[in-house]
């Protein structure tokens, strides 16, 4: 690895720890409630088994938290919204448009067996199964916003692993300054990959530093339990301080690229939908205020947050731009 990799910061010091509620420990602890006592590691080969395990366990009409019994909250002090809003109201167009179809339409899919390609300018790609992935890289818990462009927002406790552990692993070449991630192809899962209106597969990307800074997130469960379907099973991007769309769902190869990638909502709309997208409520989309935003489950607006809150960890990265439309496209 090269020294401008080594500068990046990611000391274990440098971690804010009230963004991290729950030790690897916690998470075996929580995954060990779905799997009886056995480590998900151990598990994860058969993680078909380890869903329908899970489903069972937490089958019940008042059950919409997973292995917890009291309420998250983030480090603002709001609740993370339930398990049945985040599964119930989700932007997943591979299926539908329609945020309330997307549970029923996704029941089928197969996110077992997956493979994801990590390739492109790396000293050593890498294709992981998994269950490699969920064994390789320490699972913790993080309570994050999640912030729509179309101004709603929910909080949502992730599992997962940082993306820089991974990236790491890879080791990037000096030529690589962007991260292009890509969601699977397959119209016969994905019925909205059918429509030849958008330029399928999803794709996203950010610059190598966003990548890199320890917020972002490559998820793989909620409230502790593997990810499920409409959430982007088995693995998605959580990237807390930008617009949602993002935060892209059911990654089959993320790859460094030296020029900035193209990415599915900048392609149909570059002038709604722009490559940094980073939330600003002074910053209106054409269509659509940002001032404010709908919190689900709440009935008053609240004001929407300069990086969505994440201001004291990332605001750093974009420093050198005196450009106020920089940080929404
Ligand atoms: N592959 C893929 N990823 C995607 C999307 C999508 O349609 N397809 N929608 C994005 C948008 S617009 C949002 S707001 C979030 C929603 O995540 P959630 O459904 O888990 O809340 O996923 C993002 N990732
Ligand atoms: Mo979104």
């Amino acid at each position: 690895m090269n020294n401008k990799y080594k500068s990046v910061p990611v000391k274990s010091s440098e971690i804010t720890p009230r963004h991290i509620y729950l030790s690897r420990r916690d998470f075996l602890k929580a995954a060990g409630i779905v799997t009886g006592g056995a480590l998900l590691a151990a598990c994860a080969a058969n993680t078909e088994e380890l869903t329908s395990v899970a489903s069972q366990a937490t089958a019940g009409p008042e059950t919409d938290a997973i292995g917890v019994s009291e309420t998250k909250y983030d480090e603002l002090g709001d609740p993370a919204n339930s398990y049945k809003d985040i599964t119930n109201y989700n932007n997943f167009y591979e299926f539908t448009t329609d945020k309330q179809g997307v549970a029923t339409l996704s029941t089928n899919f197969k996110a077992d067996p997956w493979s994801v390609e990590v390739s492109g300018l790396v000293n050593t790609p890498k294709t992981y199964a998994i269950e490699d992935l969920l064994k390789a890289f320490p699972q913790e818990e993080r309570i994050y916003r999640l912030r729509c462009v179309e101004a709603w927002s929910m909080v949502i406790p992730w599992m997962g692993f940082s993306l820089t552990s991974l990236l790491k692993e890879v080791e990037p070449t000096s030529e690589a300054r962007f991260v292009r991630f890509e969601t699977l192809f397959d119209p016969d899962q994905f019925p909205g990959q059918k429509s030849g209106f958008y330029p399928w597969p999803y794709q996203e990307g950010l610059r190598l530093d966003e990548a890199m800074n320890d917020l972002t997130l490559m998820a793989t469960g909620l409230y502790g339990e593997l990810l499920p379907n409409q959430s982007g099973a088995p693995l998605r991007l959580v990237v807390p301080w930008k617009y949602g769309f993002k935060s892209i769902k059911s990654i089959v190869k993320i790859e460094l690229v030296s020029e900035q990638p193209a990415t599915l909502w900048s392609s149909i709309a570059p002038n709604e939908y722009g490559f940094y997208a980073n939330v600003n409520p002074e910053v209106p989309h054409p269509r659509w205020s940002q001032a404010t935003e709908r919190r689900i489950g709440e009935i008053k607006r609240r004001p929407t947050l300069l990086f969505n809150g994440y201001a004291e960890e990332v605001a750093h990265l974009y420093e050198d731009s005196d450009s106020p439309t920089y940080y929404f496209r």
